[in-house]
C-alpha cells in the first residue's frame, strides 16, 4: 500500500463548480447520473492533464463530455482517467450503479435497517460517483433523489428543498440544493420511511430556522433532548462565538448501523441513533450529557468545518481539534467547568497519553498516512483540543475570539492549513507564534520537570522548569515547545499568595510561559515557604514531574484553590501508592488509609459541587496506572491495586459513605439537569465505595438499590457493582435487566458491554457466550462495541487474560470483522498498542496475535497499517 505525504500536496489539476446529481434509489441496484462543470485549476502548481475522477465499488455506464459519449479513458477498481480533456470548461456526465445493500463497511451509500443513507468523511463520496474526492475541492450541489414511495416516503440531501412530487410506478422524487460550496465528504443523502420531530430556533438577526429529527417511527418521544440539545447549542454559539446559523434548515437523522459517533454533513447531520434518543428508564447520565456535547460538537462545525474547511486530509486538527475544544467549553459553560477538566484530561491521559507514548504515536498533523480512517485518533481530536485550549489560555477569552473573527474573515468558503488557523491568531493578537506549530508538528508528551526552592532569609523563591521529549516514530530529536504554565504559590494558611517577579511585577493569572529547554523563574516578597502548585487546570498537555513530597499533596488535596489541582493532588498521592501496590513493594496499608482519611474532607465538604466531590474520590484508571508503570507490566497486578485501594476508601469512609448515600436520594421525577445529575453521580460513588469491599452489607445495598431504580442511571449504577461479583445475585440482576429491556438494542448495548468489562472470573466464558447471542450481530457496529470493543478497550483484566484467551477473542474477532468493516477492525486492533509494555509472557502473545492478523491474507489497508506498525 501507498504512503501519503504531507510534503507531496499538489492543488488539484481541476475544479468542479457544480455537481448535479440524480440518484434512484434501489437496494441492489442504485443508478447515479452525475453531471459535473469542471474547469482547469488555474493555480501554476497545478497544469492541466489528463482528468482523473476517484471511483470506488462502482459500475460504470457511460462517461459523456459536452455532452457526447466518449471512449477515451481508461478505468480500474480506484479511479477513472479522461485522457485528454477539452481545454477551458467542459462538462462531464457520468452513469454508474452501486449496490447499497452489499455494502457493510458502512462508507459511501448504505442500508441501515432498511434505511439509506450515506457516510462520505473522509473518502466514502467516491463509492457514490466517481469525483475528485478530496476536501479543496469546493463544489455547489444540487441533488435529485427519486425510490419507491413506500419503501423511501422520505427522501433527504443537503441544502433546501427545491421541488417534490410523484412519479409512475409508486416512485417519488426530491430535489434539493445547497447554496453553500463544499468539499464531497459533506455531502449526504438519505431515503426510507422515517418520522419526523420538528422545532424551530430564531437566530440573533431575527431569522427562523426549520429544526427537524428524524428517527425510525415510534421513537418520536426520544427526541426531545437531542432537540433542546440542538437549540442550546445554537444559541451558545451565537454568544460565545458570536457565530449564527446559515441555512434555514437543519435536520438530523438517526441510524442504527454507523461507523462512529456522528457526522456533520451541511444542512443534514447523520448520527448513530444511541446519541440521539434518550429517555429516563433507557439512558444515563452519561448518554444525556454525550448527546448534548455531541449535537453540539456537531452543530459547531457547521463554522468550523463546514464554512471554513481543510486543504488537506492532514489538516484533520483544525476543524477536529478546535471543534472538540468548542464543545469542550460549550459543556464547561453548561454544567460544572472543574468537572468536566477533570473528565477531559483523564480521557487524554489515559488514551492519548498512551497513543503517543506508543508505536501508533503520530504529530497533531501527521506528516504521512496509508489509510487517512486510522488518523481520526485521540491525538487529532483530544492532543489537538488541547493545543487549541493553550492557544486560549495565551491569548485569553478576548484574544483568541478576535483571532478566530480573522480566521473567518480571511478563510469564510476556503479550504486551508494549520497554519493558517495559527496566522490569524497571531496576526489578531500580534503575536509571534511561530514556535507553537512544533506543538502541531512533534508527537510524544513533553514531561516538564519542576524543581523549587524557597531562601527565607532573601524572602525569595526559584522554579527551574525543564522540558524533555522522548523520540517517537521518526522524529529522534524535538525541538523545546512554548509552554502555558499556570501556577500558584499556596501559603501556610491555604490561601494563595501573590505571584511577584523579580522586577516587581505581578505574572497576571499566575500564567508563565516556558519556551527554553530549561528556564528559572524568581519570585520576590515569598515571606513563608509556600507549596508551589504547578500547571493548575492542566494548561497544557504535558506530563508534570513535580517536586511535591506527601506532606504537600496532602496539603493540596485539602487546601488548594484550584480545584482542578486539588483534584491532581490526590490523583498524585492515589497513584504512587498504586503504583506500589501494584510492584507488591513495601507495607502500603496504612498508607493508603492515610490517603483515604485524606479523601474524606472534600468527599464531605457541602461547600463543593457533588460532582466534584464524586470525581475527587475516583482513582486513576488501570491504563494510567499502567503506563506510570511503563515497564513489565502485570495487568492483574495494577487491577488488584487498584482494586485493593477501593476497598480502603470504601472501608475507611464508610460512616461518611453511608451518609451521603442516605442524604443525596434525589426526590421527585428523573430530571438531566446538572445538579441532579451531580447528585446521583455522588450518591452513586458512594454506593460503589461501599460495595468495593464486597462486604453483605455492601452488596445488598447495590441489590436494593437496583430494585428500587426509577431511571436507568441508578440502575446502570447497581447493576455494574452487582456484575463484578461471583456470586449468584450477579445472575440475577442481569437476568432481570435482560427481561425488562430484550427488545430495545441500546438498552442490550448496555447489557453486553457490563458484561464485557465485568471483573468477575468467568468474563472470558461469558463474552463468547455472548458473542453467539441472538441479539448480537457482527455486522453491527454498536454491537461490537459494546461486546467486543468493551472488552479490548475497557477491560484491561481480563483482555489481558494471563492465559491468552482475552487476545485471542479479540484478535479472532479483528480478523473477521476485517473481511466486510475495515474501519471498526482497525479501531479494535488499536487496543493492543501498548502490547510492548507488558511482562515477557503477555507480550510474547499479544506479539504472536498480532503477528497471526498481519500474516492473514486480504488484510485491510487500515487493519495492516495499524498492526504493521505496532509491531514495526
Ligand atoms: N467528522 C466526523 C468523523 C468522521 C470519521 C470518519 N472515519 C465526526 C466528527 O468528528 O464530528
Ligand atoms: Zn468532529
Amino acid at each position: 500500500p501507498r504512503t501519503i505525504y504531507l510534503k507531496d500536496y499538489r492543488p488539484s489539476p481541476y475544479l468542479i463548480e457544480t455537481v448535479d446529481l440524480d440518484v434512484a434509489l434501489a437496494p441492489e441496484n442504485t443508478r447515479v447520473r452525475s453531471r459535473l462543470k469542471v474547469k482547469p485549476n488555474d493555480d501554476p502548481d497545478a497544469p492541466a492533464g489528463p482528468l482523473t475522477l476517484d471511483g470506488e465499488k462502482l459500475e460504470l455506464h457511460s462517461v459523456k463530455i459536452n455532452g457526447t459519449p466518449i471512449n477515451d479513458y481508461t478505468a480500474d477498481d480506484q479511479s477513472l482517467t479522461i485522457t485528454s480533456p477539452p481545454e477551458g470548461p467542459f462538462e462531464v456526465e457520468i452513469e454508474t450503479t452501486c449496490n447499497p445493500q452489499a455494502n457493510e463497511a458502512l462508507e459511501g451509500l448504505y442500508r441501515s435497517g432498511g434505511i439509506y443513507c450515506t457516510q462520505c468523511e473522509p473518502e466514502g463520496f467516491r463509492r457514490i460517483t466517481y469525483f475528485i474526492d478530496r476536501p479543496d475541492v469546493l463544489a455547489r450541489y444540487r441533488v435529485r433523489v427519486e425510490a419507491d414511495k413506500r419503501e423511501a416516503p422520505v427522501l433527504l440531501a443537503n441544502g433546501n428543498l427545491v421541488e417534490d412530487g410523484d412519479l409512475d410506478d409508486g416512485r417519488h422524487f426530491a430535489v434539493w440544493e445547497d447554496p453553500f460550496p463544499k468539499p464531497s465528504y459533506l455531502f449526504a443523502l438519505v431515503g426510507g420511511n422515517l418520522a419526523c420531530v420538528q422545532d424551530s430556533f430564531i437566530t440573533k438577526t431575527g431569522r427562523a430556522i426549520d429544526l427537524r429529527i428524524y428517527v425510525e417511527p415510534g421513537k418520536e418521544g426520544r427526541c426531545g433532548w437531542a432537540m433542546e440539545s440542538l437549540k442550546t447549542a445554537m444559541r451558545w454559539d451565537e454568544e460565545r462565538f458570536g457565530l449564527e446559523y446559515d441555512l434555514d434548515i437543519y435536520m438530523i437523522v438517526a441510524v442504527s448501523d454507523f461507523n462512529m459517533g456522528a457526522m456533520e454533513n451541511k444542512g443534514l447531520n447523520v448520527f448513530n441513533d444511541k446519541l440521539i434518543l434518550a429517555r429516563p428508564d433507557i439512558a444515563t447520565d452519561t448518554d444525556y450529557e454525550s448527546i448534548e456535547a455531541v449535537i453540539a460538537h456537531e452543530y459547531f462545525h457547521n463554522w468550523t468545518g463546514n464554512r471554513v474547511t481543510c486543504r488537506d486530509w492532514f489538516q484533520l486538527c483544525l476543524k477536529e481539534g478546535l471543534t472538540v475544544f468548542r464543545d469542550q467549553e460549550f459543556t464547561a459553560d453548561q454544567r460544572s467547568r472543574p468537572v468536566k477538566r477533570i473528565e477531559d484530561v483523564r480521557l487524554l491521559r489515559a488514551r492519548q497519553f498512551s497513543e503517543d507514548a506508543g508505536p501508533l504515536a503520530h504529530p497533531v498533523r501527521p506528516s504521512s498516512f496509508v489509510e487517512i480512517n486510522n488518523f481520526y485518533t485521540l491525538t487529532v481530536y483530544e492532543k489537538g483540543g488541547e493545543l487549541c485550549r493553550m492557544l486560549h489560555t495565551m491569548l485569553g477569552e478576548d484574544g483568541f475570539q478576535a483571532g478566530m473573527k480573522l480566521y473567518f474573515e480571511r478563510h469564510d468558503g476556503q479550504a486551508v492549513t494549520v497554519e493558517d488557523f495559527v496566522a490569524a491568531m497571531a496576526d489578531a493578537n500580534d503575536r509571534d507564534l511561530s514556535q507553537f506549530m512544533r506543538w502541531y508538528n512533534q508527537a510524544g508528551t513533553p514531561e516538564v520537570v519542576c524543581r523549587f526552592e524557597h531562601d527565607a532569609s532573601e524572602k525569595t523563591a526559584k522554579l527551574h522548569v525543564t522540558q524533555v521529549h522522548a523520540p517517537s516514530p521518526g522524529q529522534p530529536e524535538k525541538e523545546p515547545v512554548p509552554i502555558p504554565l499556570r501556577i500558584g504559590l499556596v501559603g501556610p494558611d491555604g490561601e494563595d499568595m501573590p505571584l511577584i517577579l523579580k522586577n516587581g511585577s505581578e505574572v497576571p493569572g499566575g500564567l508563565l510561559m516556558v519556551t527554553e529547554r530549561e528556564q528559572t523563574f524568581e519570585f520576590a516578597d515569598v515571606a513563608h515557604r509556600p507549596i508551589p502548585s504547578l500547571l493548575r487546570g492542566f494548561s497544557a498537555p504535558v506530563k508534570l514531574s513535580s517536586p511535591l513530597d506527601d506532606a504537600d499533596l496532602d496539603f493540596l488535596m485539602r487546601h488548594d484553590s484550584d480545584l482542578f489541582n486539588r483534584w491532581q493532588a490526590a490523583q498524585t498521592q492515589a497513584m504512587k501508592r498504586l503504583v506500589a501496590m501494584a510492584r507488591g513493594e513495601g507495607e502500603f496499608v496504612p498508607d493508603v488509609r492515610e490517603f483515604a482519611l485524606a479523601v474524606g474532607p472534600t468527599l464531605t465538604d457541602d461547600w463543593l459541587e457533588p460532582a466534584y466531590r464524586a470525581a475527587f474520590a475516583v482513582p486513576p484508571s488501570e491504563l494510567d496506572i499502567a503506563q506510570e508503570i511503563g515497564a513489565d507490566v502485570d495487568p492483574t497486578g495494577v487491577h488488584k491495586a487498584r482494586r485493593d485501594l477501593r476497598a480502603t476508601l470504601g472501608h475507611t469512609l464508610q460512616g461518611d459513605l453511608q451518609r451521603l448515600y442516605e442524604d443525596y436520594a434525589v426526590p421527585g421525577e428523573y430530571q438531566p439537569d446538572p445538579d441532579s445529575v451531580g447528585k446521583r453521580s455522588l450518591r452513586n460513588t458512594a454506593l460503589a465505595l461501599l460495595a468495593a469491599e464486597e462486604t453483605e452489607d455492601g452488596v445488598k445495598r447495590a441489590q436494593t438499590h437496583f430494585k428500587n431504580a426509577d431511571n436507568m442511571t441508578d440502575s446502570m449504577a447497581a447493576l455494574r457493582i452487582l456484575a463484578g461479583l461471583d456470586r449468584p445475585e450477579r445472575d440475577e440482576a442481569l437476568e432481570t435487566f435482560y427481561d425488562r429491556w430484550k427488545d430495545e438494542q441500546l438498552v442490550l448495548d448496555k447489557w453486553f458491554a457490563i458484561q464485557a468489562q465485568s471483573t468477575a472470573s468467568d468474563t472470558l466464558d461469558r463474552v463468547e457466550r455472548l458473542r453467539r447471542h441472538p441479539a448480537f450481530s457482527i455486522k453491527n457496529p454498536n454491537r461490537v462495541r459494546a461486546l467486543i470493543g468493551a472488552l479490548a478497550h475497557g477491560n484491561p483484566l481480563h483482555f489481558h487474560s494471563a492465559d491468552g484467551r482475552g487476545y485471542e477473542f479479540v484478535g479472532e474477532s479483528i480478523m473477521e470483522i476485517d473481511g466486510f468493516n475495515p474501519m471498526i477492525a482497525a479501531r479494535l486492533a488499536s487496543a493492543f498498542s501498548s502490547w510492548k509494555m507488558l511482562e515477557p509472557g503477555r507480550r510474547a502473545m499479544a506479539q504472536q496475535m498480532l503477528e497471526r492478523i498481519a500474516a492473514k491474507e486480504g488484510l485491510s489497508r487500515d487493519t495492516s497499517e495499524v498492526v504493521g506498525k505496532m509491531l514495526g
